[in-house]
């Protein structure tokens, strides 16, 4: 299953002081309770180009799941065939061979396609957790425009899915423009007919620079002709990449995260919904629903300041939460969130960690069945973005 996956579906319209709103809801993942096999679980890996506007794009990461020794490349040695033609074309096929003859009970993808910044792609694995060579994750992806940049792991056991006793580690980690590598196979010259996503027009075009893998240098500056001069029209309109200078500080390159979609003892249900937030008409406000049965423990999150981390800007500064049922009575209130009430249950769903003593608001509960809202406001007066998260708990 690729990406774009995502589904979405209409919230009940929502009442409360005359407002009548109905928010459309992403839905993320998938909605479960499906029964699963009792040994695999669904683990989604987001990719998401974390890079400002007019920056850097990335091209048809690939990613693997493997035991632990899957080595693709080492900094300060020559490239493979297989990096060299990911790094200078994109092209991920040998690099996936490599794979599969390495890790025979791997499992390997690549998301195929140009990733905008901004933009996120999702790749869902089916995995078994007691299954040793399902445990580390390792990911590559081209960097364009360039002649042959990359962000890639250079150590294949950094990024465990796993924990030896087959518990799930949910994870979220960025990479930065220092990560980015050189593969050294080609000189960065820049020029539009040797430099994937601006002319070249076949592969492996360019000159040969017979280097090793290393940090790379950054792009030319501005007014050299390289490709912060560049503008191409694609996908009707036009591309600049006035923003792309990596080297400035802290640049982010990439955000990685991997979660539990499925698990068999649990249902996860994830929606998000991501708008702006003032005060008075401005009030976000998500409906969900409990459905019949038990009770439900839900994890309900309004994040602004952690939107920081994650390349938003105008992110709300201080959300408070409130849940009202469909009566209009207050069910839970929070306005920063206390660790001791919502860590433990933070990462058992899968959700990325708030900074410690950070404003954003999450609150976790017990509801019966029936109708809720989650409504966030702000009592900075300063309107901002704000995403809006419900994770069930338990069954
Ligand atoms: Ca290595
Ligand atoms: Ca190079
Ligand atoms: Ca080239
Ligand atoms: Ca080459």
């Amino acid at each position: 299953m690729n990406n774009n996956s995502s589904s979405t579906l209409s919230a009940a319209p929502v009442l409360r002081r005359g407002i009548s709103s109905s928010v459309k809801l992403t839905l993320t993942g998938a909605l479960l309770g499906l029964a699963a096999a009792a040994s695999a679980v669904q683990v989604a890996v987001t990719v998401r180009n974390a890079a400002p506007d007019n920056g850097i794009w990335a091209v048809n990461p690939w990613l693997g799941v493997h035991d632990g020794t899957f080595d693709g490349f080492d900094v300060g040695s020559t490239a493979s065939a297989a990096v060299e033609s990911a790094a200078e074309d994109g092209n991920g096929s040998l690099l996936a061979a490599a794979f599969a003859a390495s890790q025979p009970n791997g499992v390997g993808a690549v998301i195929a396609g140009p990733i905008a910044p901004g933009n996120t792609h999702t790749q869902i694995f089916d995995l078994d957790p007691a299954n040793p060579d399902h445990r580390f994750l390792s990911y590559f992806a081209m960097v364009i425009p360039s002649n042959d940049a990359f962000w890639a792991n250079d150590n294949p056991s950094a990024y465990p899915i796993f924990d030896g006793a087959g518990n799930f580690i949910p994870r979220s980690f960025r990479i930065y423009g220092s990560a980015i590598y050189d593969a050294g196979t080609e000189v960065n010259d820049e020029i539009p007919a040797n430099t994937a996503f601006l002319a070249q027009a076949a592969p492996n075009t360019g000159t040969t620079e017979n280097g090793v893998i290393a940090a790379h240098p950054g792009f030319l500056a501005a007014g050299q002709g390289g490709i912060l001069d560049q503008a191409l029209d694609r996908f009707g309109r036009t591309l600049t990449f006035t923003g792309a200078d990596f080297t400035q500080p802290m640049y982010p390159v990439a955000e990685i995260t991997i979660s539990l979609v499925n698990a068999p003892s649990s249902r996860l249900l994830n929606l998000s919904s991501r708008g702006t937030a003032g005060t008075g008409d401005e009030t976000q406000i998500v409906g969900f629903v409990v459905s019949s049965g038990a009770d439900k423990q839900v994890l309900v999150r309004a994040v602004g300041p952690g939107l920081a981390d994650f390349g938003v800007d105008g992110a709300l500064a201080d959300p408070g939460l409130t849940i009202f049922d469909v009566d209009g009575n207050v069910m839970g209130t929070n306005d920063d969130w206390v660790a001791a009430d919502v860590a433990e249950a933070t990462s058992a769903v899968g959700a990325f960690a708030f900074a410690d003593g950070s404003a954003d608001a999450a609150i976790l509960m017990t509801l019966p069945a029936g109708a809720y809202t989650a409504q966030v406001d702000n009592d900075s007066g300063v309107e901002g973005v704000v995403l809006v998260e419900i994770y069930e708990v338990s069954n």
